[in-house]
């Protein structure tokens, strides 16, 4: 009896585009051993670091094991044990009460704790649609890039990371995939080894940037002008593919005429670089046929993040580099699965659904809009919130006034989480979550093309449910009686895709669930020949759509919000831009308890340029304050000149109760968001930097 149990099927649920298949060991009911599936092709034999410790984390004897309700004062983190039939009750009592009032003052906030399709955004969603509630816009990450994709290709779509291996010339460009996107990383060394010439766009020398054959340093935020100048050199060089331009794209002429406007030496004046390295980059590019670029979110964060991201995606279309499988642009492949959001989230059980839709707050304003008293304009002032798969005092910007919002003795607040989180500490109910082992989901990714499916590998510890269970369970207790809140896990995930899609032929829920993943019937050369999915079918330089809604049709150049280019007066106040990355051993906030990946990142650290130090009179290893208007924090400096002069780097995300001063990187960054998509502008933001 209890012998050790393989379990295939389990999925990493982390927001990460590996996305990688896991095998479960279990004994004695407990999940001993999480390892890679040696037999699914992107996850390549091996975990990261994080994950290969999901075992401590799923038994961690922090995990939150039974519903809580709120004993002490709002954020204190003090709670007391309640039967879930109690939680339930005080859940659909107060949401009951306010949904007949005003049901838009009721706000779910989550994000992507899991990537689930399941315990991410189904049952869940149903719930808050049929309450009427207010809808959240989930731009914390990725939006400003997925308008920049959706507006040039169509959708979020790109190169397949299998033939990256391939390629002669990679440019990693805003992204550091040794910390956050290891499989890639992987093939870019394949391919290094092959002769393949690795080049790093990035303000900061990461782990990644260290060992590429190039960092190019830009100034943070000034991406697209760094393509500007390259699609400048492309065209009066006459690099171009002049039959796929023809065929395929559209706006040329339009895009010549702008990139004309920004020849090497202006670009290299706003980037901050020498005009040399951007002229011998686009000769470099422009004169390489399997030329590769793997963008990431990492370039988005700023105020002209959706621009940036657009002015990058026209690059392989005007030198062809689409035409070879191993050329081409890859930020998110997300788009591809032919998942079935509808079928999912049933928009339709919102009342009055299509004509009068709820109102949506975007979430990157969470502080602002806790603190708004509510009116005409804003609707109701927002009376409850609630919150599942993710941690909004700690990863949200312009953080006091998160906190502050989040502090209201009048919120309702219900986290659903696996641990006490900075959030959690501000919770009226606290109610256990089953973690990935424990339940079922299914997943695509958006940084390789398989659907997978995770089956739960042990019970759920303690009285821990799945997000789905809970909102079930508050639904049940408000007597409501709508069939699409009570559907099982199992009937949900078989809507989840559209399996009649010709990506999924020959797949269906039955044989998903028997071999665990199925990849995605594609092109391996996707734009080959052309086949956007934009309005005209073709790679849009020109975006009639921008134009109709009065937005510059082509891409361009904005400054950031916060530097000397658009803002001097700040900029002379705060003279430091500050960027706050991922960690390498956490993921956004998650693991930050984990002690064996805390003690390896140590303590929040600041690093810093030694010119920049020394006019601080700052020495390495001094404990410094970061501030602006919007707060302050505390970190360790490095001097290093790893950050370019002017720049600091943070990286995060730290729990603030973990951080020796209770703060995180989040007191400083701001609400602002970006020029298309509406994203966060976590690195756009300026500071400065005083010793304590
Ligand atoms: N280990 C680990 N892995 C993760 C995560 C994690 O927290 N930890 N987070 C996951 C999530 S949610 C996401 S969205 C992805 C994020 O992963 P990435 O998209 O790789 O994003 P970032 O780490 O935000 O940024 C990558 C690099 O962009 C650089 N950068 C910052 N500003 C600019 C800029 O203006 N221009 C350019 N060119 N570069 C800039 C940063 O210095 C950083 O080295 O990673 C996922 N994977
Ligand atoms: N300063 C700064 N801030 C940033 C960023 C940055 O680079 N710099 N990055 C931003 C980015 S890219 C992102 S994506 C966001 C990420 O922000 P979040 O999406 O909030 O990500 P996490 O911090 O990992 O928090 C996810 C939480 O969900 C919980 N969770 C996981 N699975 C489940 C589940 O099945 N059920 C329930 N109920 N809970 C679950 C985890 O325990 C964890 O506490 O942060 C953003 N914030
Ligand atoms: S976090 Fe990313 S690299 Fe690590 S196991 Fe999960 S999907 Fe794989
Ligand atoms: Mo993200």
């Amino acid at each position: 009896m209890n012998a050790p149990t393989e379990h295939a099927r389990a999925v990493c649920p982390h927001d990460c585009p590996d996305t990688c298949a896991m095998r479960v060991t279990v004994e004695a009911g407990r999940a001993i051993k999480v390892v890679a599936d040696p037999e699914h092709p992107p996850t390549q034999g091996a975990l990261c670091t994080k994950v290969s410790r999901y075992a401590e984390r799923v038994h961690h004897p922090q995990r939150l094991t039974r519903p809580m309700k709120r004993v002490g004062r709002k954020g204190e983190g003090r709670f007391e044990p309640i039967g879930w039939d109690e939680a339930f009750q005080l859940a659909a009592r107060r949401l009951s009460e306010i949904a007949h009032r005003a049901p838009e003052a009721i706000l779910p906030y989550s994000y992507a704790g899991t990537m689930g399709l399941i315990q991410g955004d189904s049952i869940a969603q149903r719930f808050f649609h049929k309450l009427g509630a207010s809808q959240l816009d989930r731009t914390i990450c990725a939006a400003a890039g997925t308008a920049g994709l959706k507006y040039t290709y169509g959708a979020s779509l790109g190169m397949l990371t299998e033939f990256f291996d391939e390629s002669e010339l990679i440019l990693i460009w805003g992204s550091n995939p040794i910390a956050s996107n290891l499989h890639f990383w992987t093939r870019a060394q394949q391919a290094k080894r092959r002769g393949a010439r690795l080049i790093a766009i990035d303000p900061y020398r990461s782990l990644t940037a260290e060992k590429c054959h190039q960092h190019i340093a830009l100034k943070p935020g000034t991406d697209s002008a760094l393509a500007l100048g390259m699609i400048n050199v492309l065209i009066r060089e006459n690099l171009l593919d002049h039959a796929y331009i023809e065929a395929h794209t559209s706006g040329f002429e339009a895009l010549k005429a702008r990139a004309l406007s920004y020849p090497p030496s202006r670009a290299a004046e706003i980037c901050g670089i020498d005009e040399r390295v951007i002229v011998d980059l686009a000769r470099l590019y422009g004169g390489t046929r399997k030329a590769a670029i793997r963008m990431n979110y990492g370039l988005q964060r700023v105020r002209g993040g959706g621009n940036a991201v657009r002015a990058i995606a026209c690059l392989p279309s005007l030198t062809g580099a689409w035409r070879e499988r191993a050329g081409g642009v890859l930020l998110s492949s997300g788009g591809w699965a032919p998942v079935d959001s509808y079928a999912l989230q049933r928009p339709d059980l919102m009342p009055g659904w299509p004509t009068r839709t709820s109102r949506v707050i975007n979430m990157n304003g969470i502080g602002d809009a806790l603190l708004h008293k509510g009116d005409a304009a804003f609707g109701p002032k927002v009376e409850a919130i609630v919150v599942y798969n993710s941690n909004p005092v700690a990863v949200a910007p312009d953080s006091e006034r998160v906190a502050a919002g989040f502090a209201r003795e009048d919120l309702f607040t219900i986290v659903l989480e696996h641990f006490q989180t900075d959030t959690a500490d501000y919770a009226d109910l606290l109610l256990p979550a089953t973690t990935q082992l424990e339940h079922l989901d299914v997943h695509k990714s958006y940084g390789h093309t398989h659907v997978m499916v995770n089956l739960p590998a042990i019970a759920p510890v303690g009285e821990a449910l799945p997000n789905t269970e809970i909102f079930r369970g508050i639904a049940r207790h408000m007597g409501l009686d709508e069939p699409a809140l009570f559907e099982s896990d199992e009937t949900v995930a078989q809507a989840a895709f559209r399996w009649q899609d010709r990506t999924l032929e020959g797949v269906d829920w039955e044989t998903l669930k028997k071999t665990g993943w199925a990849k995605l019937n594609l092109p391996d050369a996707p734009f080959a020949e052309g086949g956007f999915q934009t309005p005209s079918g073709k790679c849009e330089f020109y975006s009639e759509r921008l134009a109709q809604r009065g937005l510059d049709p082509l891409p361009d150049y904005l400054p950031p919000y916060e530097s000397a280019d658009g803002a001097p007066e700040l900029a002379a106040r705060y003279p430091l831009a500050m960027i706050s990355p991922p960690a390498r051993n956490f993921l956004n906030s998650t693991f930050v308890n984990i002690e064996s990946l805390r003690s390896t990142e140590g303590e929040p650290h600041l690093d810093m340029h030694p010119a920049d130090a020394q006019s601080r009179d700052i020495v390495d290893g001094d404990q410094v304050r970061i501030f602006n208007d919007r707060g302050s924090m505390q970190a360790r400096v490095r001097v290093t000149d790893k950050a370019r002069e002017g720049l600091v780097v943070g990286l995060s995300i730290w729990w603030k109760k973990l951080a020796p001063d209770g703060r995180n990187a989040n007191q400083v960054t701001s609400q602002a968001l970006t020029d298309l998509g509406g994203s966060a502008t976590f690195y756009d933001c300026l500071v400065e930097v005083e010793r304590v």
